[in-house]
């Protein structure tokens, strides 16, 4: 079998496509469930499945400060460890050093850091992180960058993104050939059009199995992320998939999408799941607000997931007032289904060529507000 992205069908720059790997197909545009600690919280993975997800993130920092990766492997890797057989794509660790350790130090080497759980000593370095994601089993690796926070000087972005086109040619040649695996280049260079180009160029020159755009979402805003995904995709090779990492907010994925955008991760519909927060075609709901408590209708009615299908929003808000774990449990189920549930239709309107009518009828539910 071959593993690869294959573009079926193109609407404006939006694109349908499928990566076949040997544990199976992702449908693109995909969104990617955020499965940190080798777990989707509050969801069992086969539930996670039936939300529509082809593919999970997991972290190499998260997993190699605890359980630490050597064990992983010992136990058969990451898929059989959280049991989803299916693909797994890994970040490589920078990042969340960056926003998570303690007491970082980096160098030309890599980064030094405390582990956030226990104050231990850690190093990181496109040499271990890419060890470490092939001890875990992951299908798709991403190399090891840094992701500067924006604002930031033009010139602390260029020298932050040379360092990661130099990580990415450490990344690469650490990886080596593994058939069946893929490595994916990040794209930095912030908000600076020549930059995103000149890395852009880095990392085709060292050729990667798919392209990561990374340093959005770190504070820049919409306007000027959908500014840059203007034209950041169009550096990138049009026959290999293109990765907006840590997207995002449902209006954030059409638009990524509508630019170009093949995968995005993010963590906001699993985690406002437990905060209450729930994402419908009619906007954000919060369900702790009291105007839901005698409300014996679903949360949507359009909606066949767990949740709507069989709670009302008078219990959806009894449970979470009362910090009831099912109220983590349905909240998420219904916002990673309500999430996939965006991606399928996309990837039917890119299919038809119905794409702008689509994106229309997405916001024009939105703007109705939640009744
Ligand atoms: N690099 C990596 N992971 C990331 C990012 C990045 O720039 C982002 C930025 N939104 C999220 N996750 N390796
Ligand atoms: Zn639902």
């Amino acid at each position: 079998m071959t593993t690869g992205f294959e573009k079926l069908a193109q609407d404006g720059a939006a694109r349908l496509g499928v990566i076949r790997t040997p544990r199976g197909e992702v449908r693109t545009p995909a969104f990617m469930p955020v499965g940190t600690a080798a777990t989707v919280k509050a969801m069992l993975p086969e539930s996670v499945r039936e939300t529509g997800a082809d593919i999970l993130l997991g972290n190499t920092y998260h997993l190699m400060l605890r359980p630490g990766a050597e064990r992983v492997a010992r136990l058969g890797g990451l898929h059989k460890f959280m049991n989803w057989e299916r693909p797994i794509l890994t970040d490589s660790g920078g990042f969340q050093v960056m926003s998570l350790a303690g007491l970082r130090k980096l160098t030309e080497e890599g980064v030094t850091f405390k582990s956030h759980i226990d104050g231990s000593k850690h190093m990181l370095s496109p040499e271990s992180s890419m060890e470490i994601q092939r001890l875990l089993g992951s299908d798709i690796v991403m190399c090891f960058d840094e992701c500067p926070a924006l604002p930031a000087e033009r010139e602390a972005i260029a020298r932050s993104m040379r360092l990661s086109m130099r990580w990415a040619e450490r990344s690469r040649a650490a990886f080596g050939v593994r058939p069946g695996h893929m490595l994916f280049g990040i794209m930095q260079g912030g908000l600076e059009r020549d930059l995103r180009e000149e890395s852009a160029e880095a990392l085709k020159a060292i050729g990667f199995d798919g392209y990561a755009i990374g340093g959005l979402a770190v504070g820049e805003g919409q306007a000027a992320m959908f500014d840059c995904l203007d034209y950041a995709p169009g550096f990138l090779p049009e026959d290999k998939p293109r990765y907006l990492m840590g997207v995002g907010k449902p209006d954030d994925i059409v638009g990524a999408v509508k630019r170009g955008v093949d995968m995005m991760d993010c963590v906001l519909p699993s985690r406002s799941g437990r905060t209450g927060q729930v994402f419908t075609r009619r906007g954000v709901v919060n369900i702790k607000n009291a105007r839901h408590a005698d409300d014996p209708r679903p949360l949507d009615e359009a909606c066949s997931c767990p949740a709507c299908r069989s709670y009302s929003r008078a219990y959806l808000h009894h449970v979470f007032r009362a910090q009831e774990m099912i109220s983590g449990m349905l909240l998420t189920w219904h916002n990673l289904h309500y999430f996939q549930e965006i991606m399928q239709g996309m990837r039917a309107a890119i299919a038809e060529g119905r794409f702008a009518a689509w994106e229309a009828m997405f916001h024009a539910q939105r703007a109705e507000g939640d009744i």
